[in-house]
């Protein structure tokens, strides 16, 4: 992992225009700013997605038209509250299925599991820490499974990244497994400016976490208060995009990099997309991977789809 981060900080860094992975805003701390995101009322994602899963969770379980005992994994779990809404559905209705979330952050898990004992006690979980495709690779060959790939994470990939990422996925899968995959819809801008752009700086320390992760991790010196966070919706095509603004000239030394890195007053780090997509984008993303789309979620106000996808 921090091999990985130092080779990509640095390849990052020495591009223009810069760029950093918003993969590793995931560390332990990024985590818990994410779920301080998930509570902010603009961040709307949650809530409707919230309700599909509560409204469409029986719908949900009848579809997947599992006869015997299944498993639902779920990759980048976080904190689980919007799957235990799902799971405690399916919960009420049959008991015969193990939850197997996957996380890259272990108090991401801790903090999941301690939200499984308290709302569905009894439910059997078994936990993994790590990327999510390293675990995929050992799934029980028997068990049908039912994967879940929520919060409109596939959005945090450009589009050819998110259609080799999903093609990967089908080759793992057997044949009747189901991908439950959410994604967020495009709507009024200033709607979905307001979740990004948000008056609490939330989501700015949500950025600034990973110049603080690579002072830690990688020996360097950032200066936080020498950096501003600037997003920008685009409507047209769907993208927020997000950057950490260089307030002045600098230099930033990566002691495990042993590099000193230049900055120019107002040069960018490209941080993070995230899509906003059309509900005919979702079905043509399903198709161009080989999947079947069976059926879509969606809220009442249309801000957010969980499609339902088989193999
Ligand atoms: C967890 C990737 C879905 O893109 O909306 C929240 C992360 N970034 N605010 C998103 C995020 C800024 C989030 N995802």
């Amino acid at each position: 992992m921090t091999e990985q981060f130092k080779t990509d900080v640095d390849l990052g860094l020495s591009a223009f225009p810069k760029h950093l992975s918003s993969k590793y805003f995931y560390d332990d701390i990024g985590s818990e700013i994410f779920r301080k995101i998930m509570e902010m009322p603009e961040y709307y994602l949650t809530d409707a997605e919230f309700e599909i899963m509560s409204l469409h969770g029986k719908q949900i379980l009848r579809s997947l038209d599992f006869k015997s005992e299944f498993d639902v994994i779920e990759l980048g779990a976080g904190d689980g509250v919007k799957t235990l809404q799902l799971l405690s559905n399916f919960k009420a209705v049959r008991e015969d299925f193990t939850f197997v979330p996957i996380d890259i952050s272990q108090k991401a898990i801790d903090v999941l599991e301690e939200n499984v004992l308290k709302e569905l006690p009894g439910l059997e979980v078994k936990s993994q820490q790590g990327d999510y495709f390293d675990v995929l690779e050992q799934f029980p060959p028997d068990t049908p499974n039912l994967i879940l790939f929520l919060g409109s994470n596939i959005g945090n990939y450009q589009l050819e990244k998110a259609k080799s990422l999903l093609t990967h996925l089908y080759a793992l899968m057997k044949e009747g497994d189901k991908l439950l995959i959410g994604f967020d819809l495009q709507k009024n801008p200033i709607t979905v400016r307001q979740a990004y752009d948000d008056p609490h700086g939330i989501t700015k320390a949500f950025n600034m976490n990973l110049l603080h992760r690579i002072n830690k991790e990688l020996d360097a010196d950032f200066r936080l208060d020498k950096f501003d966070f600037y997003c920008h919706y685009n409507p047209l095509n769907g993208e927020v995009k997000s950057y950490l603004v260089s307030l002045t000239k600098q230099d930033v030394h990566i002691g495990a990099l042993k590099k000193t890195f230049r900055f120019n007053h107002n040069e960018l780090i490209w941080t993070e997309l995230s899509k906003k997509f059309t509900i005919r984008e979702v079905q043509e993303l399903c198709e161009s991977t080989g999947f079947d789309l069976k059926a879509n979620f969606l809220d009442c106000k249309h801000y957010f789809v969980d499609s339902l996808w088989c193999k």
